[in-house]
């Protein structure tokens, strides 16, 4: 009997652990999704266009300001659950993450080099 109880008690534990562990990965994901079937052009970064909170960011942003295409933008300060979610999400490991009709083109360095080939202007006026 105690040991039925225990078992009771062990079944009950786990399935509120798995619970816990698996609905805030679905909902970030859904959340993700969301947000990137939204926006066609969509910047992931530290801080804001007006006030970039890292040097990469503040790259980004210049680049895109430079072609003058409207682009929506999540401040991952703001939302430490997207700031670790995205991360899986994309399989990439930093921000800032540029997102171009849903799909990642990159960070920084891409998209500066995108930038000085024109490609990303080509990119963002096709989409
Ligand atoms: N070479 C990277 C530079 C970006 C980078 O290294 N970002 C770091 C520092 S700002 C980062 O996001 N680390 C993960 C984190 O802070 O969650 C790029 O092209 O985007």
């Amino acid at each position: 009997m105690r040991h039925g109880l225990l078992n009771f008690f062990a079944a009950t534990l786990e399935r509120s652990l798995l619970f816990q562990i698996q609905v805030p990965n679905v909902d970030i994901k859904a959340r993700i999704e969301d947000q990137l079937s939204s926006h066609d052009v969509l910047l992931y970064m530290k801080g804001t266009p007006d006030f970039p909170q890292c040097g990469f960011s503040g790259q980004a942003v210049a680049a895109l300001n430079a072609i003058g295409k409207p682009y929506a933008f999540v401040n991952i300060f703001e939302d430490p659950e997207v700031r670790e979610g995205l991360k899986e999400y994309s399989n990439w490991p930093t921000f800032p993450q540029l997102y171009v009709k849903g799909e990642l083109v990159g960070g920084c360095d891409i998209m500066i080099e995108m930038f000085h080939s024109g490609e990303l202007k080509e990119m963002l006026e096709a989409a």
